[in-house]
């Protein structure tokens, strides 16, 4: 389940951009270096089956980015805190990280929250994430990620 950008509950002012290819959907969001206060952008999944989730964040890389962005995944009854480099390409192609598995123990909403908190040397950029329990390995967000060379599609 792929949840883009413009489902986000913000905090603070995120600022929409286009500049740097390879985004899900029509755009994503910085936070134009804002470093007196916290911006947040949270993602909520209604009712996941339990089980174990693959977690995954879609962004856009680049040297003027953050090193260091906080990301939480809320549970029910526990919370998972993921730290990543948005200087650095994900490890599952430049624009995609997979950040981990998680375990709902039962059925129930999950949040993602990609915050700017601490992250001060660089842009933080929320583009989309994504929950599945397909091996992520062979995931791709679907929803307008730029085909890469040589598709057919
Ligand atoms: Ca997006």
């Amino acid at each position: 389940m792929v949840m883009d950008n413009p489902l986000a509950e913000l905090t603070g002012n995120w600022v929409e951009s286009n500049h740097t290819p390879g985004f899900v959907g029509k755009n994503y969001l910085h936070d134009n270096r804002a470093q007196d206060r916290v911006l947040a952008a949270r993602f909520q999944f209604p009712q996941l089956k339990a089980g174990v989730w693959h977690a995954l964040m879609s962004f856009t890389p680049g040297e003027n980015r953050a090193s260091a962005v906080p990301v939480v995944i809320g549970l029910a009854d526990r919370e998972y805190a993921f730290t990543v480099n948005q200087k650095q390409p994900g490890n599952l192609s430049p624009g995609l990280i997979s950040l981990g598995e998680i375990t709902l123990p039962d059925d129930g909403d999950v949040s993602i929250v990609i915050s700017n908190e601490h992250a001060k040397d660089g842009h933080v950029i929320v583009d989309a994430v994504a929950l599945t329990q397909r091996n992520p390995a062979t995931w791709t967000p679907s929803s307008g990620r730029s085909p890469g060379g040589g598709s057919s599609e």
